[in-house]
Formats: C-alpha cells, structure tokens, sequence
C-alpha cells in the first residue's frame, strides 16, 4: 500500500487531498457554547472564557479573556510576560483577534505590553486600521493607558544568556517554541470570534513577524462558516495562509477535522524535507459546533470546553 510520505512524494496533490480526506474522523460535535484553545495552557484560558460563554457573554470577549491568561503568566515561556526574548534579547510580542463581522485587530513586534491582545482588540475598535507595529504599535498602546513593563523575566534571560553560547537557531518541534496560544469560541448567540498572541519563535531576528499577528496566517474567522487558528513555526502558516485556508476547506463542505488536515498536506507538500523536523498545528471550530485539530509532528494538545467536554486536554493526530 502506498505510504502517506510516498504519495507526498509523488507529488500528486489532487490525489494527496482526496486520500487525506478519508483520513478525517466523523466531526466532534458538542452544544453551543463551545471554547477550544492550543496547548495544555489553553485549558487555563478556557476557564476564563468560559466564565464570559457560559454567561450567553459574547465570544469576542471570552477569546480576549482566555488569550490574557497565559500572556500574563510569566512562567509561560513563549506568550506575554517571560516570553523568550529575540537574538538581541528584546521581548516583541504579536497577536491578534477577530469577531463575527470580520472586524480585526493586530499588532506585531510591540515591547514593553503584557496583554498584546488587548492592544490589537482596541486597534480594531479605536482605529481605522487593522495592523499597527513596533514603536508605532507602543505609541498607540501606551495612548491608551496600557503600562510600559519589563517582559524579559530572570529565567528567560538566562535561558537567552545560555542561547548566546552557541546561538544557533534551529527550532525544536514542541521544545521551547510550543506556547502561542490560538484560542476560537462560538458563543450561545451562535457567532464566533478568535485570538492568538505569542513572543514568537524563541532568538528569532529582531523585527521577525511570525504567523500568530496576521489574520488570515494564525487566525481566521467568517462567521457564516467557522474559525481556525495556529502554532507552530509560522513562516510555514504563512506560506499557505493556513488559517483562512482551514476556513475555506471548511467552507467547500471539509469537516474542521478534514480541513485541518488537509492545511497540514499542503504544508508537507510545499516543504516535505522540512516538514519532518518542525511543528505546525491547526485547530478548527464550524458553525455547528463541530472541531477538529491536526498537526504535523505527536505532540501537539489543544484544551476544548463546552457543557458536554469539562475543560479537556487532548492530543491531536499528527501527520508523521
Ligand atoms: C511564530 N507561530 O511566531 C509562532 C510560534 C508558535 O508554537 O506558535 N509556536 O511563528
């Protein structure tokens, strides 16, 4: 029998996207509302969202709820506050959020804030704009009253200290890079919203911009359809737009389980020597309800809440 690697070495993608499909398990289905988030720490985001959904509270605000909790974490290692910082040793943070009427927010490569996403929600709401970055994005986050702190915590220091011995950037699948939380809800009025916010990959360049601040790459939301978000290295995301792809699969009438992976052989396709040493992961929510999550390397966990799942951490099926 041909191996999945093998048909991906062939390079024979329209039969690649029909074998994966069969892959997809029948949808996960649970009732309105619904809260789904990466990681284990996204079980701790959920409990903060799900204060806000299980109150008939807007999802738009349960996702900005539950992306704050690990951005204020200072022992959460890649989001917020103890992020690790870049090669130059300065904490940059990116996030974004995005509501039910395709409103968005973003800010990328913003020092000195611990609640990114709070920043990018009041771009999207105090704005013209979707995307603000750098000293441009401080400027505007300090006019609205958010504090100039110092991120970069005793360990991260010296985690980027012990880096600097032999600086070499090669990013470990689920090791030091595994924390961005993407989080997607559908709230009891039925729409949906989505976050995400990190400090990126671990001694990146200064001024690199990964997937996690751009909409469409990290985060996509269209309400009529669904939901999705990323992890993982985002230069891969953002090569194939993984979110609104997620979304798109879903739209031509893919499972989130089938979309997801499908996004990931697109990935594996685009790269397949380098897909074998990295992790991206996806996770999906639809309209109904039904979610799904897929990644490319074991390992990856995403927390789902909702009447019928207590805050539960699983493991997603992987492509390798
Ligand atoms: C980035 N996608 O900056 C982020 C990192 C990440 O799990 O998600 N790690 O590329």
């Amino acid at each position: 029998m041909t191996t999945r690697r093998k048909f991906i070495q062939l390079g024979a993608l329209a039969s690649v996207a029909s074998v994966i499909k069969t892959w997809g398990k029948p949808a996960v289905k649970v009732s309105k509302p619904v809260v789904i988030s990466t990681w284990n720490f996204g079980a701790g985001a959920n409990v903060e969202a799900w204060k806000i959904l299980s109150a008939d509270g807007r999802a738009l605000d349960a996702v900005e709820a539950g992306a704050r909790v690990p951005e204020g974490d200072p022992k959460e290692s890649s989001v917020g506050l103890g992020g690790l910082p870049d090669r130059d040793g300065r904490v940059t943070l990116d996030s974004c959020i995005m509501d039910e009427f395709a409103n968005c927010g973003a800010v990328a490569c913003l020092e000195h804030i611990v609640h990114p996403v709070s920043v990018a929600r009041k771009v999207m709401e105090k704005t013209p704009h979707v995307f603000l970055v750098g000293e441009g994005a401080l400027k505007f986050a300090l006019d609205q009253g958010f504090k100039k702190e110092k991120l970069l915590t005793k360990e991260s220091e010296k985690a980027w200290k012990e880096w600097l011995k032999t600086a070499k950037y090669k990013p470990v699948a689920n090791i030091e890079n595994h924390d961005t939380i993407g989080i997607v809800a559908i709230d009891t009025k039925q729409n949906l919203s989505g976050a995400c916010t990190t400090s990126g990959m671990a001694y990146k360049m200064h001024g690199r911009v990964g997937d996690s601040p751009i909409i469409g790459a990290a985060l996509f939301v269209d309400n009529e359809i669904g939901a999705a978000t990323s992890t993982g290295v985002g230069e891969e995301v953002i090569r194939i737009v993984g979110s609104h792809l997620v979304v798109e699969l879903m739209r031509q009438g893919n499972s989130p389980q089938q979309a997801c992976e499908l996004a990931v052989a697109r990935i594996v396709k685009n790269q397949p020597q380098k897909s074998k040493e990295i992790q991206v992961g996806f996770l999906a929510l639809n309209k109904n309800g039904e979610y799904g999550a897929y990644a490319l390397q074991k390992g990856f966990t995403y927390a789902v809440y909702s009447n019928e799942i207590p805050n539960t951490i699983f493991e997603a099926k992987s492509f390798y």
